[in-house]
């Protein structure tokens, strides 16, 4: 079962990562360097049996990224909380108020302004996709923004016209605005191969927390490899996840417990419905996802 080469990366880590302490303090069990490859073809989608994940929760995240938003305003209105704890935590670091979770979102949802200053991410992965920061020199000897590069429409434009190329890739890891970012990019870089009208992805994830956002970022990088190849038609082959630092959270024993004595089963095809006109005309109705049939989901601390 596809599932199964997870699992075993899950037990490795948790037996043999290296113990450190981290950025948030929390700590993890941690080892550098591993790949899995899932089969796409004939609708396969690697969404994980042995809990549920909450696949139209990063679906949405995933077309919030392609609209090139990066305030967590839209996912919240749409009831997507995954982004809303390290806005809160700025918030709540910066006013020493101690505002609920609850609260923090509906003021979000109920006051532009408080949006507009509290809800921004920064120039995190939906910017750096769609509209890539340029300059040019103006006259005045000072420099001014050009226009934003769409490394999304550039990248259907090569797959289209140029298919043998090996350089389909975009980034979000845009190294001068990195301190400007909420969290730089941990799934950074999306390389894509064409071979004999196949389509294949390869994702590098510099650091991979496998309890929660893994099964987040492999669902997703293998949606918008299904979106893409429906773009250009192509079919989608295989996606390669490479990741740099993979972890686990030392708070996630129970889950790591419970999850590995779980065994996978069924094969969960995503369905699209139609073929929307661009790759940035989808919406979150246009997939299904037929037999999936999960075991219960198990609720997990992140860790900001
Ligand atoms: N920080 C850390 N420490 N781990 C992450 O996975 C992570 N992911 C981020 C931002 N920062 C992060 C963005 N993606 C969840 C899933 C993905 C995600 C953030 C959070 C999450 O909490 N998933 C839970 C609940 C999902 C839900 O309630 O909809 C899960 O069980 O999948
Ligand atoms: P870091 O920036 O210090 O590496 O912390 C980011 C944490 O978030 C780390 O545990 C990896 C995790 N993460 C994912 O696994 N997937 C994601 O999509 C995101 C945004 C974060």
């Amino acid at each position: 079962h596809y599932e199964q080469q997870y699992l075993d990366l899950v037990r490795r880590v948790w037996s043999e990562g290296d113990e450190r302490v981290d950025r948030t303090g929390v700590g993890t069990r941690s080892l550098f360097g591993a790949q899995l490859r899932f089969d796409l073809a004939d609708d396969a989608i690697p969404l994980l049996t042995t809990k549920r994940v909450y696949w139209k929760t990063a679906t949405r995240e995933m077309l919030w990224f392609l609209t090139g938003d990066t305030n967590i305003r839209s996912l919240v209105a749409q009831g997507v909380h995954i982004w809303t704890d390290w806005p809160l935590a700025h918030y709540r670091r910066e006013t020493g108020e101690d505002i609920d979770r609850d609260a923090f979102e509906a003021a979000i949802i109920a006051d532009d302004d408080f949006a507009a200053r509290w809800g921004d991410l920064g120039p995190v992965y939906g910017k750096q996709w769609v509209d890539w920061p340029t300059y040019e020199p103006a006259s005045d000897g000072l420099f001014r923004r050009g226009p934003g590069i769409n490394q999304i429409a550039e990248l259907v434009e090569s797959l289209r016209t140029n298919p043998g190329s090996r350089r389909h890739i975009f980034t979000g890891w845009n190294v001068a605005d990195l301190d400007s970012m909420a969290l730089p990019p941990c799934h950074m870089t999306y390389q894509f191969h064409v071979s004999d009208k196949g389509l294949s992805c390869q994702l590098y994830q510099r650091s991979c927390d496998l309890g929660l956002g893994f099964a987040f970022n492999v669902f997703s990088a293998a949606l918008l490899t299904r979106m893409l190849a429906q773009q250009c038609d192509l079919q989608a082959r295989e996606l390669v996840w490479t990741g740099g630092d993979v972890h686990l959270y030392l708070n996630h024993d129970a889950l790591v417990e419970e999850q590995l004595a779980r065994r996978p089963a069924g094969s969960p095809r995503l369905r699209i419905a139609r073929r929307p006109a661009s790759i940035f005309d989808y919406t979150v109705d246009d997939f299904a996802v037929e037999d999936y049939a999960p075991q219960a989901h198990i609720a997990a601390p992140v860790a900001v």
